[in-house]
């Protein structure tokens, strides 16, 4: 993180142009060529212009004209704004409907430095805008003749000088494909001018989820100030509904990001080999999935070597991997907002010891009889049920456990060995559409993680001591589709002489 100097600042005209004080090294060349404020464009982004997000023009690498966010087009977004009010609105339809989405807004880790920006995925879904402290007001009482509102940060030249481009209220019609935009302090007014406007109006706001604390201040006071006349329900739940299913480009993006990950966990696996740490790890893992395209992994990952593995959520990452070690490493990245999530365990020297097989081969056969099952368009839950019973039994069968397990309690002795869910859905967020039941049948277009594991740690006495110390969980994503599952994270090995080929091959 760097800061500006007072030098640089009095070398440059600052009222000439934001981008010449940004990129002030090239001061004398860019002056003339990049005026953002002067040549703001009211219709569709140009090639000079600059907006709060990247556009065709100046990111031809990233997306194609058209679209708004890489890979999805404008009109993707009306429909999905015109879906969700349709559901809206057929919840009453005599009344007039409000629904109110806010952005994320910036967050700091210590005074004036931020965390990296990450959008608000219901928000970002709506309205491809990737701007924080903006907020999306959906009104009206029919689906036909409802209206969109995009509340943003004006343009300011000094704020745009430390922190880039805005799109702001002017651009933001045309550019985002709503009926108005308006400044974000003039949120409240606007409100409260619905609020007296419409007397029986139903306001959609997930008041118990506040994502944006100073909307949610703006959303207290707006409904304090309605006296308990107006009735508020969330909207998140309609959202989540729509985010289920992926649309055809969303796939797309789904099946790049997860081919994005497998190539950049194949690649850790490769540079394995004893003494390497997790941490370095971590890094290959990270750097291959940026240099493939993704802007950053989709969360913390597990890298875990050892006994380090039986411990779930590990990402300490600090540790150093030992010959006959096995590595866990759950990874996954985040492309153009859209996640991957895999799990792969391999040993360090690149062959597997014959407990370490019998267990890993267990999880294999159980995770791609899962994958099988999904055929048959079970529920998540229905999934999670099938593991602990199956992995009960094959446990059971291989010996395993110290000492006799009654068949009827193999279901619940699995569940200690394997304490998490089988599944989860995937999607913008890693847990995605967290509002929907795990109960229900899955369906064509949803994407799915598919996770056995196993975990026995150093102090199991459940199990017999050549089985303690080891952690093994194998994850696909699964896209849901009429014909049949897709392993979208296929590229990524997990057949025990692949995985014992790419890790002999070690060249790090
Ligand atoms: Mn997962």
């Amino acid at each position: 993180m760097f800061s500006l100097s007072s030098r640089v600042f009095s070398r440059c005209n600052i009222q000439s142009s934001i981008l010449c004080i940004v990129h002030c090294k090239h001061c004398t060349t860019s002056q003339k060529s990049r005026q953002p404020l002067q040549s703001d464009n009211l219709n569709s982004p140009q090639k000079n212009d600059f907006y709060g997000q990247p556009t065709p023009y100046t990111h031809p690498h990233l997306m194609k004209e058209g679209e708004l966010i890489p890979g999805i087009e404008l009109n993707e977004f009306k429909e999905r704004r015109n879906r969700l009010m349709h559901k809206v609105v057929s919840t009453t339809h005599n009344r007039y409907h409000l629904a109110v989405i806010p952005s994320a807004p910036k967050i700091y880790m210590t005074e004036k430095i931020p965390y990296v920006f990450r959008q608000n995925s219901d928000f970002l879904y709506l309205t491809g805008c990737m701007e924080p402290d903006s907020v999306l007001v959906l009104s009206g009482d029919s689906s036909e003749n409802f209206k969109s509102t995009i509340f943003l940060r004006k343009r300011d030249p000094h704020s745009e000088l430390w922190d880039g481009p805005r799109t702001g209220v002017e651009r933001a019609p045309t550019f985002f494909g709503v009926h108005q935009s308006l400044p974000i302090s003039e949120l409240k007014l606007f409100l409260m001018s619905h609020m007296k406007s419409y007397p029986g109006l139903v306001l959609w706001y997930d008041y118990l989820n506040a994502v944006n604390t100073e909307v949610h201040s703006v959303m207290t006071s707006v409904i304090d100030g309605a006296n308990g006349k107006q009735i508020w329900e969330s909207p998140r739940y309609f959202t989540h509904q729509l985010r289920l299913i992926k649309s055809p480009v969303e796939q797309r993006l789904m099946q790049e990001s997860c081919n994005i990950a497998s190539t950049a966990v194949s690649k850790a696996m490769a540079v394995t080999r004893p003494g390497i740490t997790e941490h370095q790890l971590f890094a290959t893992v990270d750097y291959e999935s940026r240099m493939k395209g993704a802007e950053i992994l989709a969360y913390p990952p597990v890298v875990a070597a050892g006994n380090n593995a039986t411990i779930i959520h590990y990402i300490n990452n600090t540790q150093q991997t030992q010959s006959g070690d096995m590595v866990l490493m759950d990874a996954g990245c985040e492309y153009h907002g859209y996640v991957s999530d895999i799990t792969r365990t391999w040993p360090v020297d690149g062959k597997f010891t014959d407990p370490q097989r019998v267990l890993y081969e267990i999880i294999l056969a159980l995770q791609l009889e899962l994958i099988q099952i999904s055929k048959n368009f079970p529920s998540l839950d229905d999934l999670f049920h099938f593991m602990c019973r199956s992995l009960g039994y094959k446990l059971d069968e291989a010996g395993v456990f110290s000492s006799n397990v009654p068949k009827d309690k193999l279901a619940q002795v699995a569940y200690e060995f394997c304490p998490h869910h089988v599944s989860h859905y995937l999607g913008m967020d890693v847990h995605d559409t967290a509002l929907i039941k795990r109960s229900i049948p899955i369906k064509h277009g949803m994407v799915i993680t598919i996770e056995p594991g196993v975990y026995i740690s150093k102090n199991n006495v459940l199990a017999r001591p050549e089985f303690r110390g080891m952690g093994i969980r194998i994850e696909d994503d699964i896209l849901v589709t009429d014909s049949g599952p897709v392993v979208l994270s296929a590229l990524c090995p997990k057949e025990i002489d692949e995985i014992e080929k790419i890790v002999s091959s070690s060249t790090y």
